[in-house]
């Protein structure tokens, strides 16, 4: 029986387990990428583990989400992650050189190989043909110190391409296409795996948005084949000797099935507050829109600002719309400048920031209120944008520019003007904002700013595991919720107590009084419990908190991944009911939980109503055992 080409590196990478739909698998990890919001964290972790240097092939540690200096913190963040990256065999991309997927595709994605990243964007390097997946910083410093990444051994979806995009659709169409079908949760314990005739008319940036926004599924991955598009690509990137060819096996087995049909596909926009809530854009036309954001780790690559600066050229943004265009790149900015296409933009009237996340994750540009904004970001979850009352739409980065010159949501496909660009024979190459690591690690000291403080840690369970269910809340709620992120907050990604006043707070902002009042407790929570970001923190920060248990109908598979390496128990209802029945304020005693935890039947008495739930964990062995001992780096320190 033939293979899949997410079966064909696993197989490659497999160091522990076996093969089987639903199995634990470990995998060898061959880089890792961090950002600056978790990467300080991840770094902490990797210190704790007491390894000298790092045994990948590459890791590199990035900052581009904290780039906004109001205080020292996040400076001094930078500082640590560059001083510890220098001593550890960690590349170091200086502030500037831009977001870490867009970064990491262009310079160091290599076809065929893995990689996990603190950032659930991280399966963006999918577009080039490798095993990428988001995880907790935790999972990335052990990767780093040469440890196994496990994973449930995925489903693999057959996403078939056929034909070939019309002017003025793009890649983002059709990820929005896929999350239209699959839905936010449609992908949890899957990877997406294109193929088709159509794969070969798109460039590996157009696939990489495809992957990058297959993070939006809740999928494990997201991944293209290798092939000459792949190898045009690493050549204009000096690279060809990276490249592999890569494809699935003719008779390979999927576990199900999508086509579209490339020919017919529309512009789409993800409406207010979800990636998949798809409308096609015709529904939408005549909407005023007040701002458009162009940018992120999903759409700021050379060939989509080079379609802005076409379509905006010789034109004026609306009056009474604010345009700001992020490149993802240094490599992207430098071209644009060179080449005159950023000064059409700017006469055009947008306004240009800095290679970074930026309004992505709220730093800066927050709408005014009730405004619409476009944005051709990944995330529109309700608030994200600092403006809890803004209406936010995902869009293509075609789309957005042309709504910025009418002012209301508008077709592409209505610019009487033929756009036409095509991947560059060579893009500029200049990595002198990549810092290489130290020869000799002792030669390096590491810089500690005030700001970086101890991260909390798991506790061992305990046979009785009881409290209050402090909070109750409904379905897809989202790290944004658990540990909201925004220009206040981010500089103080390591220091957990700070953060904790604020955990759960857009759903109840009595929660954390009332979690430190109470010693801990519970978190109740409907299905596809903490989609989203993989920050670690919205698990950290509850631990800090003393949440011993989150009873949920299902779980996103980072969070619920951060949870156990953590210590904290995802617990799943085996019947809705009994979540219905819950009422904040009920007191929850788990009896004989070591022996529950290892059976996976764990009863929890609900003594305020005279009830008693049956709920499962599905741990794995190793899980299991982080539970047991309190998280991921006291089961390691167990065994040394
Ligand atoms: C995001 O897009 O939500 C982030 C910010 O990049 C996060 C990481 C974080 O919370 O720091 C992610 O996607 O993992
Ligand atoms: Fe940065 Fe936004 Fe991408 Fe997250 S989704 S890595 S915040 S650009």
């Amino acid at each position: 029986m033939g293979l899949t080409i997410t079966e064909k590196i696993i197989k490659e990478h497999l160091v522990a387990g076996e093969m089987k739909k639903g199995n634990e698998i470990g995998l060898r990890i061959d880089q890792t990428l961090t950002q600056d919001s978790t990467g300080t964290m991840a770094y902490l972790q990797f210190e704790a583990l007491g390894i000298d240097r790092v045994k990948t092939k590459r890791s590199v540690a990035y900052i581009d989400h904290n780039i906004l200096q109001t205080g020292p913190e996040n400076a001094d963040d930078h500082l640590y992650i560059q001083t510890v990256a220098k001593k550890h065999g960690i590349y170091f991309s200086k502030p500037g050189n831009g977001i870490c997927h867009q970064v990491h595709l262009e310079r160091f994605a290599v076809p065929g190989q893995t990689i996990v990243g603190s950032d659930s964007h991280t399966p963006t390097a999918g577009g080039m043909g490798m095993l990428a997946i988001g995880a907790g910083g935790l999972d990335v410093a052990v990767a780093m110190g040469g440890g196994e990444y496990y994973i449930t051994m995925p489903k693999v979806v057959k996403v078939n391409l056929t034909g070939k995009l019309s002017d003025m659709v793009s890649g983002k169409d059709v990820i929005l296409a896929v999350l239209k079908h699959f839905t936010v949760k449609g992908g949890v314990g899957k990877v997406f795996e294109y193929c088709g005739e159509g794969v070969k008319s798109l460039t590996v940036p157009q696939r990489a948005t495809i992957t990058n926004m297959g993070a939006e599924l809740g999928a494990t991955t997201s991944v293209f084949p290798s092939d000459e598009k792949t190898l045009e690509f690493l050549k204009a990137q000096g690279r060809a000797e990276d490249f592999v060819e890569l494809s699935a096996d003719a008779d390979a087995v999927y576990d199900e099935e999508m086509t579209i049909n490339l020919d017919e596909l529309e512009p789409f926009a993800a409406c207010p507050h979800s990636p998949d809530n798809v409308v096609p854009i015709s529904q939408l036309n005549g909407i005023k829109v007040n701002q458009v954001a162009i940018g992120s780790c999903t759409n700021s690559s050379y060939m989509d600002l080079m379609k802005v600066a076409e379509i905006l050229e010789g034109r004026t943004v609306h009056e009474n719309v604010s345009l700001v265009i992020a490149p993802g790149s240094k490599q992207v900015l430098t071209m644009l400048a060179e080449n005159g296409a950023l000064a059409k933009m700017v006469a055009a009237g947008a306004r240009i920031l800095e290679s970074a996340c930026g309004p992505c994750i709220g730093m800066g540009q927050s709408p005014s209120t009730d405004a619409v904004s476009l944005r051709t970001f990944n995330r529109n979850f309700e608030g994200r944008s600092g403006t809890v009352s803004a209406q936010v739409y995902i869009v293509s980065p075609e789309t957005a520019a042309v709504s910025a010159l009418t002012g209301y949501i508008t077709d592409p496909r209505t610019l009487e003007k033929e756009i036409n660009v095509s991947l560059p024979e060579s893009f500029l190459i200049n990595d002198n904002l990549i810092v290489a690591p130290a020869e000799n690690s002792a030669d390096v000291e590491i810089v500690r700013g005030p700001n970086i403080k101890p991260f909390p840690e798991g506790k061992a369970l305990t046979e009785t595991v009881e409290g209050e269910a402090l909070i109750k809340v409904g379905d897809n709620i989202t790290t944004d919720h658990i540990m909201p992120s925004n220009a206040k907050l981010l500089p103080y990604r390591s220091n957990i107590p700070h953060l904790s006043d604020y955990c759960l707070a857009p759903c109840d902002k009595d929660f954390p009084k009332r979690a430190k009042e109470n010693g801990g407790g519970f978190i109740v929570g409907g299905s596809n419990y903490g989609q989203g970001s993989s920050r670690e923190h919205a698990a950290l920060v509850p631990l800090y908190l003393g949440i011993r248990a989150v009873l949920a109908k299902s779980f996103a598979r980072i969070h619920r991944a951060n949870l156990i390496n953590n210590g904290i128990l995802p617990l799943v209802f085996t019947k809705d009911e009994d979540y219905d029945n819950i009422s904040q304020g009920d007191k929850l005693v788990i009896s004989d939980a070591i022996n529950a935890v290892k059976n996976d039947t764990i009863i929890v008495k609900n003594e305020t109503k005279g009830t008693q739930y049956e709920m499962k964990i599905n741990a794995a062995d190793m899980e299991q055992k982080m539970l047991v001992c309190g998280g991921k780096l006291k089961m390691i320190n167990s065994v040394k």
